[in-house]
């Protein structure tokens, strides 16, 4: 008798994360960490993905010139003393997870660079991805009269390792970080190369600075809009988890996620603090779209495309 397929259904949490204060340790946001994973373990999953710089507040809204104290928001190495127990756990639960944190990188020379990163871990602990966030949203300086700064394009270099995929857990696994969740460009590179599941961080104020005109509610709106029509265009889970909450005195909206490839949010946090909700994700529930209506190599027309890779910005013909 031939042997049965093997499952494809991976069982998946999104761990959202409350506020973290400025003063919290790494030890502290690592054994929240390490509970929110305990207990999607305990609901049976075997892959967790936590948000956007989960180790520390989001700093990118102050404006740090002590270099000692902005380089103590970043991870030389990981793992690292205070991360370890983290991967140990994720060991000895058999539970892979994703995680988001600033990453400080020194070369031979001793030259600094900084990145806003996240990594895959499978269920024995070990890392079998990376990437560097590309779309850095905010500015480099201060803007006069916003509630508060969004300061990332003053702080990281634009991600070095394009958008890679993985084969991990059991499936194609992608990754982008927040802000790329905004832009079709991150989701069809990442569906290009067949992604399964894409995981992601974010950290999103509920009133955008520079565009404080714009209603509350469409922030939501936005935020899983943009995830479901990238999970749909591309036949990929999408797995978004929000670092949420008042933060320093920054509303951040929560709203963390598991959607289908068919674009359906199949289940989602309610609270603005640390929670978990859980989906089982079959890996091959995309596959029907991508051998259909997104069937890429029987419809796609990238002789007509060029604008998307030779120009950044809009070019009206009236010039304007
Ligand atoms: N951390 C982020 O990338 N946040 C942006 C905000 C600043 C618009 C986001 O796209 O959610």
């Amino acid at each position: 008798m031939p042997s049965a397929p093997s499952s494809r259904v991976l069982t998946v949490a999104v761990a959202q994360m409350g506020p973290i204060a400025r003063s919290e340790t790494r030890t502290q946001a690592v054994e929240r960490l390490i509970s929110l994973m305990e207990e999607s373990h305990g609901l049976g999953a075997k892959f967790v993905v936590f948000p956007e710089l989960a180790l520390t507040t989001f700093f990118p809204r102050w404006v740090i010139d002590d270099e000692e104290e902005l380089d103590s928001y970043f991870e030389t190495s990981m793992p690292n003393n205070e991360t370890q127990p983290l991967f140990e756990r994720a060991r000895e639960l058999g539970c892979g997870f994703h995680l988001g944190y600033a990453e400080l990188v020194r070369d031979d020379a001793g030259k600094k660079t900084y990145f806003n990163t996240a990594i895959l871990v499978d269920d024995t602990g070990a890392i079998t991805g990376k990437y560097r966030k590309i779309h850095l949203p905010g500015t480099a300086k201060t803007v006069a009269g916003a509630p508060h700064q969004h300061l990332e394009k003053r702080y990281f270099e634009v991600g070095d390792l394009g958008f890679p995929v993985f084969q991990s857990q059991g499936g194609v696994m992608g990754m982008c970080i927040c802000n790329d969740r905004r832009w079709p460009e991150t989701w069809r590179m990442l569906g290009l190369q067949g992604a399964e599941l894409v995981a992601l961080g974010y950290n999103t104020p509920h009133v955008n600075p520079f565009a404080t005109a714009e209603p509350v509610f469409l922030g939501m709106f936005h935020n899983h809009l943009s995830m479901q029509a990238g999970a749909y265009q591309n036949g990929t889970w999408v797995v978004a988890s929000a670092k949420a909450g008042v933060e320093e005195g920054v509303h951040h909206m929560g709203g963390s996620c598991i959607i289908a490839p068919t674009g359906e949010i199949v289940a989602l946090c309610h609270t603005e603090g640390d929670e978990v909700a859980v989906a089982q994700c079959d890996l091959s529930m995309g596959d029907y779209i991508k051998q259909n209506i997104f069937n890429f190599e029987a419809h796609r027309r990238i002789e007509h495309y060029g604008l998307i890779t030779s120009q950044t910005g809009m070019k009206r013909p009236d010039g304007v």
